[in-house]
């Protein structure tokens, strides 16, 4: 039963109202976007280290310059999802905690390797490509500062997505060595991209609240088959095969059905057992450690200059 407080809240996220920071929420609408928003933030920062892994190997001047501006991007996603997570009344501090101490998660996709140049391509494609999908309907959740940081957010996204598409579309052109490059990356991205939505709608235990709040407007099975829908004919134009033997168009349905999900995976790389959960881990907690002369060293001189100016 719903208090007449929670009554109220409901009523006015039902005439598409933007819940705001200073608003009344229950506990639980905030604990659920303190959690989404900032393990989104997490994605974005742990989602720099794959493709840093690529920064000096980049084939040509151009596509460093525009591979940097890229990751630099997603600085900058992780820092306004940050401070969207601090209007709720938690600490940049205490998230970061959660994140290192291996409590708070990221998504999945960032936990596989990134292997050769064509995987840059793969990513900007199928990762952004996805990340889009799910992000566009964020822009009109109920939670004013999380919406108006998606905007920007997404508008980037898009930039990054054609960036990807534009090399796989370089290599696929290219020579035979090149084209199986970009084959290649396809294959080991294509099921994790499926992933990055989230469980199935029957197992998705968040989805029913989070859509009762609008947190969520669609759930991730309608996601992922928007995310298929849309990149088959992509695929087809850059003259590589889906790695999906069961892949097929339902001209009823008006979209294409695939196979069975290896949720497995899915599972064992959420509980910190795909290829990098660890090397990602390490790398995040030692950057932290590594900064912690710099963090003092601009508190000292805050706390200087505010000391001067009370003088
Ligand atoms: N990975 O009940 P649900 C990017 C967890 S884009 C890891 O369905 P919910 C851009 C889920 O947290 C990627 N964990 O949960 C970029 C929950 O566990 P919890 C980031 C996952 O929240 C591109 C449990 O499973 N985007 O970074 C995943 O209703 C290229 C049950 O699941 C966002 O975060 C997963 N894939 O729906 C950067 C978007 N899926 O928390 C660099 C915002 C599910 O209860 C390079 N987030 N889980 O312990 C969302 O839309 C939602 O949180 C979902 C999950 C759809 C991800």
């Amino acid at each position: 039963d719903m208090s007449p407080e929670e009554q109220a809240f409901q009523a006015r996220i039902d005439d598409g109202v933007k819940i705001e920071a200073k608003d009344w929420m229950p506990e639980a609408y905030r604990k659920t976007l303190i959690r989404q928003i900032s393990q989104h933030a997490h994605s974005e920062i742990v989602g720099q280290l794959p493709e840093g892994n690529w920064v000096t190997r980049a084939p040509t001047l151009k596509r460093k310059s525009i591979l940097l501006a890229k990751i630099q991007d997603e600085a900058g996603h992780g820092l306004y999802l940050y401070s969207a997570a601090e209007t709720l009344g938690v600490s940049r501090d205490e998230l970061l905690a959660a994140l290192h101490s291996g409590k708070a998660k990221y998504s999945s996709i960032f936990n596989y390797p990134t292997l050769n140049w064509a995987d840059m391509g793969a990513i900007g494609w199928l990762v952004d490509g996805s990340a889009i999908i799910n992000q566009i309907p964020l822009c009109r959740c109920s939670y004013g500062p999380y919406a108006r940081a998606m905007i920007r957010v997404c508008k980037e996204e898009s930039f990054h997505a054609r960036q990807g598409y534009d090399i796989m579309l370089s290599l696929c052109k290219g020579t035979p060595e090149q084209k199986a490059m970009a084959q290649d990356a396809l294959n080991r991205w294509w099921w994790p991209s499926l992933m990055m939505f989230g469980p199935s709608d029957a197992e998705s235990v968040n989805s029913a609240q989070s859509a009762q709040w609008r947190i969520k407007l669609f759930s991730n099975d309608e996601l992922r088959q928007r995310m298929v829908d849309q990149t088959v004919p992509q695929a087809e134009y850059l003259g590589l095969t889906i790695p999906d033997p069961d892949l097929k168009w339902n001209a009823e349905t008006g979209h294409y059905e695939f196979g069975a999900i290896d949720w497995t995976e899915f599972q064992n790389v959420l509980k910190g057992n795909g290829p990098c959960n660890r090397e990602r881990l390490r790398t995040r907690v030692k950057a932290w450690d590594d900064g912690e002369w710099f963090r003092d060293a601009l508190v000292a001189y805050a706390d200087k200059k505010q000391a001067r100016s009370a003088a």
